[in-house]
């Protein structure tokens, strides 16, 4: 089944129950495809807005034959069900669900961008995506994971927290 892709999904959430909403996100996701493997939760201090509480950080790989557009409309419908708000960004929120990669696909609309713009500046994102695919090169960077996590200048704390 050539048109099913490997999506490569990071869940965070900063805001009540974070393991909770973390695990129902997971639930619904294998609603729109296989989850084929998840990372471990890490705890991760707000980048971007200091004196925000720390997020819990997850990677999942989903297999898919939706379409990048149709895989970002399922996810933002997942975000509301679970009670997400329209918030300023990069505030604290329950759930938030980007896509970082889709196969080797390049996507630059408005409304969705892919690879996810900010993967290389942030350990949150690279310290799991290492975990899971260490060898995969990021599709317009053209270098590995886990080169791109050994030469992020990012230092917020990462810690692993369960799984
Ligand atoms: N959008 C474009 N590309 C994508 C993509 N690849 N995946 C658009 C998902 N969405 C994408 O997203 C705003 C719009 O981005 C969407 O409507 C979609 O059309 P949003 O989730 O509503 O807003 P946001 O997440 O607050 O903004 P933004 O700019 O996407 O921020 P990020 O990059 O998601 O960062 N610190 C830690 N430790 N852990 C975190 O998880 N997350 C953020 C948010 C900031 N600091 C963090 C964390
Ligand atoms: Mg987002």
């Amino acid at each position: 089944m050539e048109y099913v892709k490997q999506a490569v999904l990071l869940l965070g959430s900063n805001l009540g129950d974070r393991l909770r909403h973390l695990a129902d996100a997971l639930a619904l996701i294998g609603d729109v495809g296989t989850v084929r493997a998840q990372s471990a939760i890490y705890e991760t201090a707000a980048w971007g807005r200091e004196g925000e509480p720390p997020y819990l950080n997850q990677v999942v790989t989903l297999a898919t034959a939706l379409t990048p557009l149709e895989l970002l409309d399922a996810l933002q419908r997942i975000e509301q069900h679970l009670g997400r708000r329209p918030a300023d960004r990069w505030a604290a929120r329950i759930i938030d669900l980007d896509i970082l990669f889709f196969g080797d696909t390049v996507v630059r609309t408005g409304r969705l961008e892919i690879p996810h713009p900010q993967i290389a500046w942030r350990r949150f994102t690279l310290v799991p995506l290492a975990e899971l695919l260490p060898d995969f090169i990021h599709p317009s960077i053209g270098q590995t994971v886990r080169h791109l996590l050994a030469e992020c200048a990012d230092t917020l704390p990462v810690t692993r927290y369960a799984g």
